[in-house]
């Protein structure tokens, strides 16, 4: 109908986007064998029968498992690759890429392998695409430093700094310095706040790490001066309304906040988070939502133009997509 092909056609951005999530069974199968390595699934089928997930942590151990096939410079190119031809069919004009060296690292991969696959697909794209490298909290803050010192021989090549993986128990406040650090570097930031986590996440990723957007936030709602302040700042949410019903935030999405958020001010983005592991890209994410709530053509064209605001794109560009 024609909601259904203004949601296809609109011009978008999307702004929350694991590179490695985007890693299909087909693609995680293809270059186990091109790379010799042993998978724990006997097939395609059977990896994705494996994705029934019941709350983060469960989709988190499946997500780091596929992650293991990645082992060459042409392995994370063809990843990314394969990523911003799907976003390309969907409009997305614009895409900010997390992506999570440390899971890569951590096996022996170089960072310089991983960054110049990703860096090169970039390049190659047919939409303008940017990296945020994402720190993970389930780690320790000095790995984070680490990494970040990996990072600065490629400072050039990202945008800005992220924080992602296991949110209960890693508060934001455990990356403090790090976050603080990247700030002096001039590199912009973000985190994930508020998926699984409480308003008090959300409070102090804006109080200590001062990031400029928020990676979910679906649970603002819960605190109505946290909301008062979010609509204050015009704060982006880079929501993400699959995953949340994947991993169990809400039970369907006819329960989901989306609209409870659009409609008291906030500055909503909708973006996929995972697309190979939720069940779409973002295009599937506008369908799912505005099947399932009270969303119209007028909501449609505000959660496009809040995108392209929220990007870390320069301003005369923004313009001429708002
Ligand atoms: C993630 Cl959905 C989600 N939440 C937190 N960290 C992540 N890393 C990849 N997907
Ligand atoms: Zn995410």
């Amino acid at each position: 109908d024609r909601l259904r092909t203004l949601l296809q056609n609109m011009p978008k951005a999307e702004l929350h986007i694991h590179i490695e999530g985007s890693l299909e069974p087909e693609l995680i199968f293809a270059l186990a064998q091109r790379n010799n390595v042993q998978l724990a699934y006997a097939s395609v089928e059977a990896l994705r029968d494996a994705y029934a997930f019941s709350d983060l942590q469960s989709f988190l151990d499946i997500y780091y498992a596929g992650a293991s096939v990645l082992l060459t410079e042409q392995d994370f190119y063809d990843m990314t690759a394969a990523y911003l031809a799907r976003a390309h069919a969907d409009n997305v004009r614009h895409t900010e890429i997390f992506f999570d060296p440390q899971t890569h690292t951590a096996r022996g991969v170089p960072f310089e392998t991983v960054i110049n696959g990703i860096w090169r697909a970039c390049q190659d794209a047919p939409l303008s695409a940017e990296l945020i490298m994402c720190f993970l909290r389930h780690l320790s803050e000095d790995d984070a430093i680490a990494t970040l010192d990996e990072s600065l021989p490629y400072r050039d090549k990202f945008i800005g700094v992220g924080l992602d993986s296991s949110e209960v128990g890693h508060p934001p406040e455990k990356f403090a310095r790090v976050f603080e650090r990247a700030r002096n570097l001039g590199l912009r930031l973000v985190a994930h706040a508020g998926e699984e986590g409480p308003p008090a996440y959300i409070e102090s990723a804006l109080d200590v790490l001062k990031v400029e957007r928020i990676d979910h936030g679906v649970r603002s709602l819960e605190s109505p001066a946290l909301v008062e302040r979010l609509v204050r700042e015009q704060m982006a949410l880079t929501v993400c309304p699959l995953s949340n019903i994947k991993l169990r935030v809400f039970d369907v999405m006819g329960s989901h906040n989306l609209r409870t958020l659009l409609g008291a001010g906030l500055a909503v983005t909708v973006n996929s988070d995972d697309p190979a592991y939720f069940g779409g890209y973002v295009n599937e994410n506008y369908f799912a939502a505005f099947d399932a709530l009270p969303l119209d053509a007028t909501h449609a064209r505000q959660l496009a133009r809040n995108s392209f605001q929220a990007a870390f794109i320069d301003p005369e560009r923004k313009r001429a997509f708002l």
